[in-house]
């Protein structure tokens, strides 16, 4: 085993477990190993430290008898973990030592391990950056998700059309993962709920039910120069074999092993939308599962330390991330009622003590509601405590709003068939937030207005925040340094002195070494590019680059018809006053969502169209990157130069790939939307490019009639780019889009690119002249970088702990 402490872990330590491993677990030495071996053993050395470390943590909050936040999420996105843990622990140094000795670059073995995609976008990030910073600043916590066999689909673009392949991560990538088979829990879906009242009391009985077992897989989370190891706990679904012995003995052994292999299909893959609900049996079983498999497991921890539920609601909060996991309301309520026979007053007390929620998105589409029928024969028991939550809000809302039947029916959680998991997780929660300024004004104001007027204490805003030292000190090792050399080391713990930079917004040789590292950045970034699409990026170019999930209010579609009049006015004009760029652009697309494909369709189609004019793609160039991830994102955000946040004002709850962007130095072009509204406050106009209308005038937009047609008649520029459109691109037209834009049966441009178009080649042309002057770009960089330290997910961590969860660090 290693030295614990690992201040003191020495080289030796390193040697000797590496060493040691690698004859156990592959028979080999050091000279004999390859690279996956290495790579293996690596891991398993780490996972030592992890654990070890982890049960004396452990043994502090149960000294403590701390608060422990349990956060629900159907998904993480973890991203690679070597390089994160070994830099979190401090010990990246030792390990490069040895490996050299040995002949390997700790670098290419990073590279070995599969980015598990068990989450989409945003939300799942947003996660897994929220567990770096509990762990970072020593808060107790547990995060429980789904260990999806499949986790999101890998991409290719073959032709422009994006084909979808399974991930399937385990393979490889299951080196981090501690099976915990000896804490199981069962959970029940399907059959029938009776009670049975016997000497004045009422049992349930739950008969012809499916039973489904629920293995824990944890992978340990470990802070930042900090004592804690959280854990993240992944729940696998496995059948109970409980074979029907009927048809053994009838002699029917193959069918009697057939007939119980179903279950395990709950944990098989991730579904892949983001931002949409898609109202499926399989998806409402997933949720759960979750839930029951890590409700059973808090109340039994909690039994196991304390002996009792008295202080259930001290020492534990619930916080359900989306709606998602918001069926641990009433799961909560069927164990305390029916299993440690509370009454209905009782256990909703304590619901409502322990369970808060964050709401991530305003789109409806995206806002689930599950069909009554559907819920009521997956779930009976759970069907019937939201049914009786749902009948005793009406009542007490009957009572506020006398003969307000509109109000109460659009309060309520069941009505026209549907069970509403917003309005169920709003009644029950202690706090609600959004996760940004906006996002939790718009909140208050439409989508969750009745329930602000009714319970306004509930409400208040988290504005999202990143893994700093994941997204700055780990992926921009130069600037870091540079960093480390200006200000100190102190913003790794404490983001908010990144601040402390401004001081050098006048120091030439600080914004030269900027430039320099951005320019080292950009060629890494253009070495990756180059082996996978053979295009060479031009480093002196200017690296625009638009990355997140494809849809249609993220308007990427926007971008694209920002490039496609550069391209007309190049065509028209070989000498026209343009800068070159590099358009790069990277995210996935539902695979059902039609649209979404389309516009990919269209970004390669140009990229192809103007790869084969030599003229051109010496000024523009656009690069379609395939399979955008965590780790890619790791080599893009360091090399970026325009960060474009471009969704329609009102739509992005938040986004957060913002602030990556926006801490590697990148300037933002972006609307009023989301984080950027804060981003613009912390910077000051100067620093941040933004055009388009407002939220509101958005609003007023859509009220006066919007349409479409106009603003394309009114400019020439533009209504030249949505002809270029019908003549198509690299063979292809795409005339649908044209329709889409200015002729849609029902509302044309629904995202309104038209409107905000000329605003947007306006402000993009005043970023890029800015260009021109190498220093202002640089001083105006990092003025981004500086002001980014409130970006941090430290600090939203902060803010929930202190006014949310009301949990103590444990040190
Ligand atoms: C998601 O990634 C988000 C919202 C949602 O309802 C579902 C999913 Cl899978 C995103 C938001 O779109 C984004 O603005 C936000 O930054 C992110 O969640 C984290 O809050």
């Amino acid at each position: 085993m290693l030295q614990m402490n690992n201040s003191i872990l020495t080289t030796s330590d390193v040697r000797n477990t590496l060493e040691s491993k690698l004859s156990r677990y592959f028979g080999v030495t050091p000279q004999e190993a390859d690279k996956n071996q290495i790579y293996k053993a690596a891991v398993l050395t780490v996972k030592d430290i992890l654990t070890s470390k982890r049960s004396k943590y452990k043994e502090k909050i149960k000294k403590q008898r701390a608060k422990t936040v349990y956060y629900l999420c159907m998904e993480f996105l973890v991203g690679r973990s070597l390089k994160n843990n070994l830099h979190n622990l401090g010990i990246v140094s030792e390990y490069e030592k040895v490996l050299n000795e040995m002949g390997f670059d700790l670098n290419e073995l990073y590279e070995l391990e599969p980015d598990p995609g068990l989450g989409n976008g945003g939300l799942g990030r947003l996660a897994s950056c929220f567990m770096d910073s509990l762990s970072s600043l020593d808060y107790p916590a547990k995060g429980f998700s789904i260990c999806y066999e499949y986790g999101l689909f890998k991409q290719k673009i073959i032709d422009g059309n994006q084909v979808e392949f399974p991930d399937d991560w385990m393979n490889d990538g299951d080196g981090w993962l501690v099976p915990r088979t000896d804490k199981t829990f069962s959970v029940k879906f399907d059959g029938h709920v009776s009670e049975k009242w016997e000497n004045g009391k009422c049992t349930v009985i739950h008969e012809e039910y499916s039973e489904v077992q629920a293995v824990p897989y944890d992978m340990m989370i470990s802070g930042s120069d900090s004592e804690a190891v959280n854990s993240l706990r992944l729940w696998r679904a496995k059948e109970i074999s409980n074979f029907n012995m009927n048809l053994f003995s009838q002699g029917q052994y193959v069918r009697a092993i057939q007939e119980n292999s179903n279950a395990e299909i709950i944990s098989k893959v991730l579904y892949p939308s983001d931002d949409h609900t898609e109202g499926k049996l399989l998806r409402l079983s997933q949720q759960y599962f979750l839930v029951s498999a890590s409700l059973q497991n808090i109340i039994s921890d909690h039994l196991a330390s304390y002996g009792t539920l008295y202080n259930f609601s001290d020492k534990v909060a619930i916080h359900i991330n989306d709606t998602h996991p918001a069926l641990c309301i009433p799961e909560l309520m069927r164990i305390l009622m029916d299993i440690y026979s509370y009454s209905w007053e009782n256990a909703w007390d304590v619901v409502t003590k322990v369970v808060s929620y964050t709401n991530h998105t305003v789109l409806p589409e995206a806002l689930e509601c599950w069909n009554v029928d559907l819920f009521r024969l997956k779930l009976p028991r759970i069907y019937n405590i939201v049914s009786e939550i749902n009948r005793r809000l009406c009542e007490d809302l009957w009572t506020m709003y006398p003969g307000d039947w509109d109000r109460i029916s659009r309060m309520a959680i069941i009505g026209y068939s549907q069970v509403k998991m917003a309005n169920l997780s709003i009644a029950a929660s202690h706090t609600v937030n959004g996760v940004s300024k906006l996002h939790s004004d718009i909140l208050k104001k439409t989508v969750f207005r009745d329930y602000y007027k009714a319970m306004p204490y509930k409400f208040t805003n988290v504005t999202n925040g990143i893994a700093h030292r994941r997204w700055l000190s780990w992926s921009n090792p130069k600037l870091s340094k540079l960093l480390d050399e200006c200000i100190g080391e102190e913003y790794k713990k404490k983001p908010e002195t990144l601040t402390e930079f401004n001081k050098f917004r006048d120091d030439t040789s600080v914004l030269e070494r900027l430039q320099e590292i951005k320019t080292e950045n950009k060629l890494a970034l253009s070495k990756f590019i180059f082996n996978k699409t053979g295009i060479i990026a031009d480093v002196n170019s200017i690296f625009d680059v638009q990355v997140k999930r494809m849809h249609e209010y993220k308007r990427q579609l926007l971008n694209a018809l920002k490039i496609i009049s550069m391209y007309i006015e190049l065509k028209e004009n070989p000498n026209a006053h343009i800068h070159p760029c590099t358009f790069i652009f990277g995210g996935k697309a539902a695979p059902g969502y039609y649209k979404a494909k389309e516009i990919i369709k269209l970004i390669w189609s140009l990229g192809s169209e103007i790869e084969r004019d030599p003229k051109i793609r010496d000024i523009i160039r656009v690069i379609y990157l395939e399979d955008y991830n965590v780790s890619t994102a790791e080599i893009l955000m360091p090399a970026s130069e325009i960060s474009e946040q471009i969704s329609l004002a009102g739509k992005e709850a938040s986004g957060t790939g913002c602030m990556k962007f926006m801490i590697n130095g990148a300037l933002t072009l972006g609307t009023l939307d989301g984080a950027n509204v804060e981003m613009k406050e912390a910077v000051n106009d100067d620093s941040i490019y933004i055009f388009g209308h407002t939220a509101e005038e958005v609003d007023e937009l859509w009220k006066k009639g919007y349409e479409a047609i106009r603003y394309y008649q009114a400019s020439d520029k533009l209504r030249k780019t949505v002809d270029r459109l019908h003549r198509g691109f690299n063979g292809t037209s795409f005339s649908n889009l044209v329709s889409y834009l200015i002729s849609g049966y029902g509302v044309s441009d629904p995202y309104m690119c038209l409107a905000d178009f000329d605003s947007y080649i306006h402000t993009f042309n005043e970023l890029t002249s800015v260009y021109q002057n190498k220093e202002l770009w640089a001083k105006k960089s990092l003025r981004n970088i500086a002001q980014a330290g409130y970006f941090a997910a430290d600090r939203s961590i902060g803010e929930y702990a202190a006014d949310i969860w009301h949990i103590n660090h444990v040190k």
